[in-house]
């Protein structure tokens, strides 16, 4: 491992932080997290840490992707009402606005996921998250995604802080890294690793023992089926209280491609209407 990801100041521009994705993939923005919101978070889900089971899929490529010693938590909105105001954070969507705007005319929540890589965790096999989509790898795809990997405790070369490759984002789709081009998201609590969807990492090996805990926050193309089902994991009486805004990034608006750079129908229906009507009824 020798390359570098680029650490950012909190008080960067938007337009810094873009021009470093567009280059690189990825960018690190250290002190991203206001510390009370932070500790707000963790306070608020650590009951449905402690509640964890896994789920066993039976298929090893997806229960090893998943990992053993890891936990995974969706359905964080139902958990943690601090979750909503991270997802609504006006940084993390103007630099969404500036990636999936060109390709959708909205975008959704693909997950809001936590992930804490426990003692003797692997490392992750090597992916690009839109890889969740076998659009992805076709001569001139849009980007199908950006995430937002917050450090919700420190990122450690011991705990498996993300191993990243900047710079693949440029790629041919079915080049693997070697270990010189390989960094890793070294980066205290609070930092966000910010990595599009086409720029390759993975979960890294937890050698020490002590817990990594992120806070994935992941966008993706309005047209795309997001990778959590929020429709299941939240119910309706809770999406009521949230934000217009929150509303829709959880899936209750209808999906208007008309406005699109290649126009499209109309997606998401509920009752021949918006899914807002559900809402309001
Ligand atoms: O936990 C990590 O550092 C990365 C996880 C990841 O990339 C994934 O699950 O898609
Ligand atoms: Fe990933």
């Amino acid at each position: 491992m020798s390359a570098n990801v680029t650490i950012l100041s909190a008080d960067s521009a938007v337009e810094t932080i873009i021009e470093v994705l567009d280059e690189d993939g990825v960018a690190i923005v250290r002190d991203f997290m206001d510390p009370s919101l932070l500790q707000r978070f963790n306070q608020e889900i650590q009951p449905a840490v402690d509640a964890f089971r896994h789920y066993h899929f039976g298929n090893e490529a997806i229960d090893g992707f998943l990992g053993s010693r890891t936990v995974r938590l969706h359905g964080l909105a139902a958990h943690a009402p601090s979750f909503v105001d991270i997802m609504l954070d006006p940084r993390l969507l103007a630099i969404t606005d500036h990636h999936l705007l060109p390709c959708c005319s909205s975008y959704l929540l693909s997950a809001g996921e936590l992930i804490e890589i426990r003692g003797g965790e692997t490392a992750q096999r090597f992916h690009v998250d839109d890889g969740s989509w076998p659009v992805w790898a076709r001569k001139g795809a849009d980007l199908l995604q950006m995430n937002y990997m917050i450090a919700a405790s420190d990122f450690t070369a011991g705990n498996g802080a993300t191993l990243v490759v900047p710079g693949s984002h440029r790629w041919p789709h079915d080049r693997e890294p070697e270990s010189h081009e390989i960094a890793q998201a070294i980066m205290p609590a609070g930092s966000v690793a910010i990595i599009r969807g086409d720029t390759q990492h993975a979960g890294g090996t937890n050698t020490d023992g002590s817990a990594r805990r992120a806070l994935s926050v992941s966008y993706c193309l309005g047209w795309l089926r997001a990778v959590e089902n929020s429709y299941l994991n939240l119910d309706v009486d809770l999406l009521r209280s949230l934000p217009e805004r929150a509303q829709q990034l959880l899936g209750y608006d209808i999906y208007d491609g008309s406005q699109d750079k290649v126009r499209s129908g109309f997606l998401g229906y509920y009752r021949m209407g918006s899914p807002k009507s559900l809402l309001d009824s």
